[in-house]
């Protein structure tokens, strides 16, 4: 699908692919349900950590621009993704996505029932566990943000900037996983050929995989060169757990015109990048 500019196209309401088949088989009612929506790469990161950790719930997709009162009762700014925790007295509740990783995270490490993966090393390993999390917290800081400055930038100028804030992100983030794999000696993150899925690549990946499909089509992106590198990306989109939670390509083509094009009131992420605050 070439790119003919602004044809006022929205984002989409319903999961395509592989993500709706997977939204298909958790469609009963369970003990926690997640609001999501189906282009929205913070609900990808909780996701993909469901569908890795084979814990049971119901997704419920929301519009969270519209802000239904049922979303606005589990995440007070009306940001998705919120887990709400069903079939308990009280009405209990989680929103923000890294808040719910690390929730996840410890939940099935106390539940050996449930117990299929961990995002991050043994608790026995604090220092592996500690460079994990830097990498989690360059992705928040730094690659996150620069995906949406890039993508959001009008003039060539600032694009070409942008492209190269977003590939020195990129840069950051392997420095960080060359880093780990000097250090310590952990299987957990998909850096190492044989590696399973940590917290960094769950939080990164949802941007990393939209800057396989929506960058290039809206900026002409190339991923960084490097066949390690190149490997990785290709382990990270088609990790099972990941791949489940994808629609189709043109799915976030069409969600991301909006931002690709800097179309007012976007969204809360946008506007926080137009006026140089942080993000929600
Ligand atoms: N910090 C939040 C950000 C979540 C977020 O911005 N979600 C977007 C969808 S991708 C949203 O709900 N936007 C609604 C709005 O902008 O009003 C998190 O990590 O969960």
């Amino acid at each position: 699908m070439p790119n003919k500019g602004d044809t006022g196209k929205s984002y989409h309401l319903k999961c395509t692919g592989d993500a709706l088949r997977t939204a298909e088989a958790h469609s009963e009612q369970s003990d926690l349900t997640l609001f999501g929506g189906c282009f929205c790469p913070f609900v990808q990161r909780v996701w993909v950590a469901l569908e890795y950790f084979g814990i049971d719930y119901h997704v419920h997709e929301v519009d969270p621009y519209k802000k239904p009162s049922e979303l606005l009762e589990v995440s007070p700014k009306g940001l998705v993704p919120a887990l709400k925790f069903n079939g308990l007295e009280k009405p209990r509740s989680l929103n923000e996505s890294v808040v719910i990783l690390e929730y996840l995270e410890e939940y099935v490490s106390q539940s050996s029932r449930r117990k299929k993966g961990s995002l991050l090393p043994p608790i026995s390993d604090p220092y592996a566990r500690a460079l994990v999390r830097l990498q989690a917290d360059h992705v928040n800081r730094n690659l996150v943000p620069a995906f949406y400055r890039y993508l959001q930038a009008q003039d060539t100028e600032k694009q070409i900037e942008g492209g190269k804030e977003f590939v020195s992100a990129i840069e950051g983030l392997v420095k960080l996983f060359e880093r780990a794999a000097a250090e310590t000696d952990t299987d957990v993150g998909l850096w190492k050929e044989d590696g399973k899925l940590s917290l960094a690549d769950a939080m990164a990946g949802p941007w990393l995989f939209r800057a396989t499909n929506v960058l290039p089509h809206y900026r002409g992106f190339m991923m960084p060169e490097g066949a390690k590198f190149r490997a990785y990306i290709d382990r990270l989109v088609n990790y099972p757990a990941f791949r489940r939670t994808c629609s189709t390509e043109g799915l976030y083509l069409e969600s991301y015109e909006r931002y690709a094009y800097n179309r007012p009131n976007t969204s809360q992420v946008a506007n926080a990048i137009n006026s140089g605050r942080g993000l929600p």
